[in-house]
């Protein structure tokens, strides 16, 4: 499983207040450490209540990209600030998101196939997420099918089942799980998986824990990558070991150091 570093977001205060100050140096600082620590994409978002969303979108590419060379992972529900950051970013980005709504995959589509980039697709519609895992497989279906109709090759899709805080929504742990082993069989080759992990644990008391045992419960699931915290490093070793075990990597006695260097 690869890790798309979740830091660079408004979401957390060093970053809204970094944001306002406009000063760099926090969200580079970030971009760093998260890729030192073995993050291999980083999600970059403004937050939510943004005043200027575009604006704000470009200058955390830009901090973001004199920091490191990681793809980005533009993650924002407002497509114009997805396109003015596709276009300044260096290599080809990961979109995140679009749910099965026709005239967002429409413009998140043409937008994928002009620029090269992989789409985080949702497990939601209108009518918003469902619960049982039979309906999140089947608007899984529907985005692949539809981005197939665009071009969009299906290696560059990342289906997103949706993880909701466990202490309110406990009942759709067992339907996220049973969707990342469903959506492997949809088509062949297989879109990929994604995850927002630090979701599962919102709210709750030991976070770390929650996000690292649904960490590598979703990978025995086949879960292929997750929007995650790089620098929690019980985490980025359960997911090394978790490898190990899943025999995606070769054992070596020095494994959870191989996997941040990798
Ligand atoms: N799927 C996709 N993209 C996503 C998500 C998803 N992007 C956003 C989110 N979910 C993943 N990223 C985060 C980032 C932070 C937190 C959770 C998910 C988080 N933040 C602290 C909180 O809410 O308690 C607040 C910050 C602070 O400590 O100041 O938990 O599911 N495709």
């Amino acid at each position: 499983m690869i890790i798309i570093g979740e830091r660079i977001n408004g979401m957390f205060q060093d970053i809204a207040k970094a944001i306002r100050e406009k000063d760099g140096s926090v969200v580079q600082e970030w971009a760093k450490k998260q890729e030192q620590n073995g993050a291999r994409y980083l999600d970059v978002n403004v937050g939510p209540g943004s005043t200027e969303p575009v604006e704000t979108m470009k200058w955390l590419v830009e901090e973001t990209q004199k920091a490191s060379d990681l793809p980005l992972c533009l993650d924002s529900t407002n497509y114009d600030a997805i396109e003015a950051g596709l276009k300044i970013c260096k290599q080809p980005a990961m979109i995140n998101s679009v749910p099965a709504e026709a005239a967002k995959m429409e413009r998140v589509f043409t937008l994928a196939c002009e620029h090269g980039s992989e789409v985080i697709c949702l497990a939601m519609s209108e009518e918003g997420i469902p619960k049982d895992s039979e309906s999140r497989v089947a608007l899984a279906m529907e985005l692949v099918a539809t981005a197939d109709g665009y071009g969009v090759p299906i290696d560059n899709l990342y289906i997103d089942p949706l993880v909701l805080p466990c202490n309110v929504a406990q009942d759709h742990g067992p339907e996220v799980l049973e969707t990342l082993r469903q959506v492997k069989l949809i088509s062949d080759p297989p879109p990929k998986t994604v995850v927002g992990l630090s979701n599962a644990s919102q709210g709750t008391k030991d976070r770390e824990l929650v996000n690292r045992i649904f960490a590598v419960m979703a990978m025995a699931n086949g879960l292929d990558a997750a929007i995650a915290d790089a620098c929690d490093d019980e985490l980025m070793a359960a997911v090394a070991t978790a490898r190990i075990l899943l025999n995606i990597d070769i054992y070596c006695d020095s494994y959870v150091d191989v996997f941040k260097q990798a």
